[in-house]
């Protein structure tokens, strides 16, 4: 897979591939990871990315050209699988979009920043747009690393433990278990009784109990449909 990020904030987003399972999975070839400074396609010699909007109205808006340029640029290169808009008024990201994604070979996610992009974009090239939640961010940038690492993760060989993509929560409508380790005894906090026993069936079932347990009492809406 390959991931093209279009950003005008390049360096928020380098942390979140230099580090962990996402530096990883890049490391092994598993993934790979191109952000594009979208200043690098502005306009004139101060590479102008943003202007007022036409109506008036206070807040910048991202200029049509410079976009548009660089998506051009990058899909001359390839064929793209989807071209993502990373706003708030996006479609709400869940594990089943993630699950999605992660089957295609190319994406590329554009970062909005000020007041939005210009809608043409939107309009023209934009096959998808994406929200993380109902809440505001001040750019893309966050959301599309949240995204990206939600995908990167079910890329067959990044994780170690191959199961372990498919325990998680939500990844079967159910929330993970609790999860314990050493020591059995802390402090007089004891692990469940059942977990130290070596009976794995029964784990098992008691893991199956716990996750439709914690998924009633925390998230009921998940076991409606
Ligand atoms: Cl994708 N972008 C911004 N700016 N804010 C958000 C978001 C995206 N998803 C939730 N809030």
């Amino acid at each position: 897979m390959r991931i093209d990020i279009i950003t005008a904030l390049p360096a928020l987003l380098h942390s979140p591939f230099n580090d962990s399972i996402l530096k990883r999975a890049i490391q092994n070839g598993l993934v790979e990871v191109h952000i594009h400074d979208l200043r690098e396609y502005g306009l004139g010699k101060h590479r102008q990315i943003d202007d007022y909007q036409f109506g008036g109205g206070a807040g910048m808006v991202m200029m049509v050209e410079p976009i548009f340029n660089c998506i051009e640029q990058l899909r001359q290169e390839r064929e793209y699988d989807e071209i993502i808009y990373m706003t708030p008024d996006g479609d709400r990201f869940e594990q089943r979009t993630a699950n999605r994604l992660s089957l295609k070979e190319n994406l590329m996610l554009l970062c909005g920043h000020y007041k939005g992009i210009d809608q043409r974009i939107r309009d023209h090239l934009i096959t998808m747009e994406i929200s993380i939640g109902d809440y505001v961010l001040s750019g893309g940038e966050l959301a599309a690393a949240v995204v990206s690492d939600a995908i990167i993760r079910l890329l067959p060989g990044v994780l170690n433990d191959e199961s372990s993509a498919l325990t998680d929560s939500f990844q079967d409508d159910l929330l993970a278990p609790p999860v314990y380790t050493r020591p059995a005894d802390f402090k007089g906090w004891k692990v469940p009784e059942i977990l130290t026993g070596g009976n794995f069936p029964k784990i098992e079932e008691w893991r199956h109990e716990m996750a439709i347990k914690r998924t009633r009492e925390r998230r009921p809406d998940l076991l409606e449909d």
